[in-house]
């Protein structure tokens, strides 16, 4: 069982590596766009963002100086929770998946499993799921667990049997529902994850696609977190591109409000997640 949260902590993603500019020119791809973006999703209600990052031509990459630079910007410009991502590309190597640590975020993702991903495979071996769990706690960074797919999610507990618990003692998971390939985007499946996760952890989920605003509300009626953003949809409504991440955050938002489990700012998000003594 996991804990009913009182307040929600919204993260956004704003860009992800799947998505190119082309389909939605609000997409941030420069490091301007991307502080921008993370102003504005703060003043909408976000208190954390996970951030992949592109090069010069908007590809997705996990250059260590754009990363550290990115984390750095991040900060200057908001309170919000810096968390990298440490899934990448689908064709990012490990070592520079496991290298991505060293650009000192507050977080970071880590997906406990393999899973197909459209027509790619999202390669998470277990001997670099349990490296990468092990190098987030000699460096005091927290991880949020992705979930694809209910083995995921027991091998969530595998990881916390084998190698104890994490850096701060929070463990905190985000449910990524609705990728071809994984769990779909339905409350079904969000019940069946949430009932298999550890005693007193946090969860957040998010839904690929047009699964955005069912697994939103699923997550707000279970006491879940929340997780928007470009790098999961690029649409608003059918047919309706999204505005920017903001207006998504925004929908959010106003959403956990009407569900009286208004947005946890910065400050208490880190509370809840054990962050406070940490920054
Ligand atoms: N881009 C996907 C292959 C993560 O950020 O950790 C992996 C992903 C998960 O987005
Ligand atoms: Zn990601």
């Amino acid at each position: 069982m996991s804990t009913m949260s009182a307040s929600t902590i919204i993260t956004v993603a704003p860009t992800g590596a799947e998505s190119a500019k082309e389909a939605n020119p609000a997409l941030p791809v420069t490091l301007d766009e991307l502080v921008r973006a993370a102003r504005a999703c703060q003043a909408a209600g976000a208190s954390m963002i996970h951030i992949h990052v592109r090069d010069a031509a908007g590809r997705p990459t996990l250059d260590l100086g754009r990363l550290t630079d990115t984390v750095a910007a991040v900060r200057e410009a908001t309170d919000l929770i810096v968390q990298l991502s440490t899934g990448g590309a689908v064709s990012d190597p490990f070592e520079a998946r496991l290298a991505v640590l060293d650009a000192g975020p507050d977080s970071c993702s880590l997906t406990t499993g393999t899973v197909n991903f459209g027509d790619d495979v999202f390669a998470n071996p277990w001997p670099f799921v349990a490296e990468l769990y092990q190098r987030t706690q000699a460096l005091g960074i927290l991880p949020e667990f992705e979930l694809f797919d209910l083995g995921h999610v027991a091998a969530l507990d595998r990881l916390l049997d084998t190698y104890g618990p994490p850096a701060g003692g929070a463990v905190h998971a985000d449910f990524v529902l609705g990728v071809p390939g994984g769990m779909p985007g339905t409350a079904a499946a969000l019940v069946a994850g949430v009932a298999m996760l550890p005693a007193g952890a946090t969860w957040s989920a998010t839904g690929i696609g047009r699964s955005s605003v069912p697994v939103m509300l699923a997550a707000l009626s279970m006491g879940g977190h929340l997780r928007v953003g470009m790098e999961d949809t690029l649409s608003y409504g059918p047919k309706r591109p999204a505005r920017d991440n903001a207006e998504l955050v925004e929908r959010a938002a106003r959403l956990a409000g009407e569900a009286f489990r208004p947005t946890a700012s910065p400050a208490r998000a880190r509370e809840i997640l054990n962050l406070s003594q940490r920054r």
